[in-house]
């Protein structure tokens, strides 16, 4: 009876262990594999390089996450079958260079970058204000078809 009475709390805890242990697996799993949730937040790596893939109809990733007055390399990789560009408004930022593919090009002091289907446009810029911001492309209709994501500056 007191071997009992010492053994069972013990019991039960490793029951419960298991049961929480199997539950946040199953978490984990179901998280991984679920299309819906959204995909990871870009970040700029340690040389300030950063790609954003567009595609018919959208970015990836939809998130970036910018430093203030960090210089960022955005190259825009347009892996669809036609024009996009990324345009940022609102943000305060020293604009380095644009370097654009295709018949588009921002106009001097924009946040912009256009890349013709299946090639690569690259911005540079020096964000210099703190907050969320939205980027876009400003082609008809991409913009509400979903290629729009958010730009944090922290
Ligand atoms: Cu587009």
């Amino acid at each position: 009876m007191v071997a009992r009475r010492i053994y069972h709390p013990f019991v039960h805890l490793f029951i419960v262990g298991t049961l929480l242990a199997i539950a946040l697996l199953v978490a984990a799993c179901t998280a991984n594999g679920d299309p819906r949730q959204p995909p990871a937040t870009g970040v700029a790596s340690a040389n300030g390089a950063l790609t954003v893939r567009a595609f018919e109809w959208g970015f990836e990733p939809e998130t970036i996450v910018l430093q203030r007055d960090e210089e960022v390399r955005i190259v825009l990789d347009n892996d669809g079958e036609i024009l996009h560009n990324l345009k940022i408004d609102g943000l305060e930022a020293e604009l380095i260079e644009s370097r654009s593919t295709g018949p588009l090009t921002g106009d001097e002091d924009q946040l912009f970058v256009g890349a013709d289907d299946g090639q690569q446009g690259t911005l540079i810029f020096v964000p210099q204000q703190s907050g969320e911001f939205t980027f876009y492309c400003t082609l008809e209709r991409h913009r509400q078809l979903g290629m729009e994501g958010t730009l944090i500056v922290e």
